[in-house]
């Protein structure tokens, strides 16, 4: 008795990617519909019988009907049985794409927040599920989630909070409803951080995350879990799947003079870190270091001459001014009255936040001299 499973959620199909402008969130959103096209293949060839998605499926109910007929139509190709558990953002509604659609008869949605089972007879295993009805769900709905037969395989697929510390209004489950459910495996959805497979009594359960980072709160390699389940063996692997990671870099740019050194150096840094394909990544790249008083840099000038080697990179200056005191005790010229009277407002400084203020503004003085201030500086 085993059944072979591929497990993935909240691909949240339609989302728009903030903050890295209008073309390039539209190419996100549709590689994460391409991901999943990629997830189907997958399971075809390693011969699952059911993919279970976990929730959030869509974004929104006003997602594209383009995209949802050639979701459907990809899903009635497929040899196997797949199973959706309506979340948050896709809840179970009249105005759903599950309702408006039609969908194929391999394809199972949850349907009520009242847990329903679909029985694989060819498999001896039944798949619980429900779904969201509504933005929020108050109550766990894995409390009517109880294996009634032993001697079949029992999967629980579902969108929810899992222990959390807060009131939450995503349906909270709590470790010992998991722990009391009988489940062989529970898959869940809603966090969008991929979770290494725990066990409580006999049940395994997990998080698989997102397919593909929404932002910079996002990091790293993204995917889903593949496996065989029995009543013994919860063989399931993560497996990478997304196209692009979202990635913070701390850079010392300390030796760095021209705007081409800046360049260079992240480059270099970004090849040796991420390797050939670091070109597709999206970049938050964070300069540190001490910086001479020569240096010139403009982190939106940087920017874009990053942006034409990799997919996205916005660069933030958290530099320091490199200040030789020695030299500076002997000058008189205005702008050394200037560091000198800066460095003593910063040494005065009565709290960090003032200490910060003035560091800043010794910072924002400097490039003044050089004539290098913008109106806007990140
Ligand atoms: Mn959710």
């Amino acid at each position: 008795m085993k059944l072979k499973i591929a497990h993935c959620g909240d691909l949240h199909i339609g989302a728009k990617i903030l903050g890295v402008g209008d073309e390039k969130s539209r190419i996100l959103e549709n590689e994460v519909k391409e991901t999943f096209f990629g997830i189907l293949e997958v399971c075809r060839e390693e011969k699952v019988d059911a993919l279970l998605i976990a929730g959030d499926f869509f974004d929104d109910t006003s997602v594209s009907s383009a995209d949802v007929r050639e979701i459907i139509s990809r899903m009635s190709e497929c040899p196997y049985k797949i199973f959706i558990s309506p979340g948050n953002h896709d809840p179970f509604t009249a105005d759903s794409p599950y309702v408006k659609f039609e969908w194929p008869k391999n394809v199972y949605i949850f349907k009520s927040r009242k847990p329903e089972k679909i029985l694989i007879e060819e498999k001896s295993a039944v798949i619980w599920g429900s779904a969201f009805e509504g933005r929020y769900e108050w109550d766990s709905m894995m409390k009517g989630v109880k294996a009634d037969d032993e001697t079949m395989l029992n999967i629980c697929l579902m969108h929810g909070e899992l222990n959390s510390a807060d009131e939450s209004r995503y349906n909270p489950i709590s470790l010992s409803d998991i722990k009391s459910s009988g489940m062989d495996y529970v898959a869940l959805g809603h966090i969008h951080k991929q979770a290494e497979i725990e066990k409580l009594a006999s049940t395994s359960y997990a998080y698989s995350g997102n397919l593909q980072g929404t932002g910079f709160d996002e990091l790293g390699e993204k995917g889903f879990y593949i496996g065989t389940i029995s009543k013994e063996i919860r063989d399931l692997k993560f497996r990478r799947a997304c196209k692009r990671r979202f990635e913070i870099v701390h850079i010392d740019v300390s030796d760095c003079t021209f705007l081409d050194d800046f360049v260079n150096k992240t480059l270099q840094y970004l090849m040796e870190k991420y390797g050939e394909s670091c070109d597709r990544n999206l970049y938050k790249i964070v300069f540190e270091g001490d910086i001479s008083e020569n240096a010139s840099f403009d982190t939106v000038l940087i920017a874009s001459k990053l942006c034409e080697k990799v997919f996205y990179a916005q660069v933030i200056d958290n530099t320091q001014p490199r200040i030789d005191t020695e030299k500076l005790k002997f000058k008189t010229d205005f702008k050394s009255l200037f560091i000198k009277k800066m460095i003593k407002k910063i040494e005065e400084s009565t709290s960090e936040r003032e200490k910060e203020m003035n560091e800043k503004a010794l910072k924002i003085g400097l490039k003044a001299f050089e004539g290098d201030v913008k109106y806007i500086e990140n």
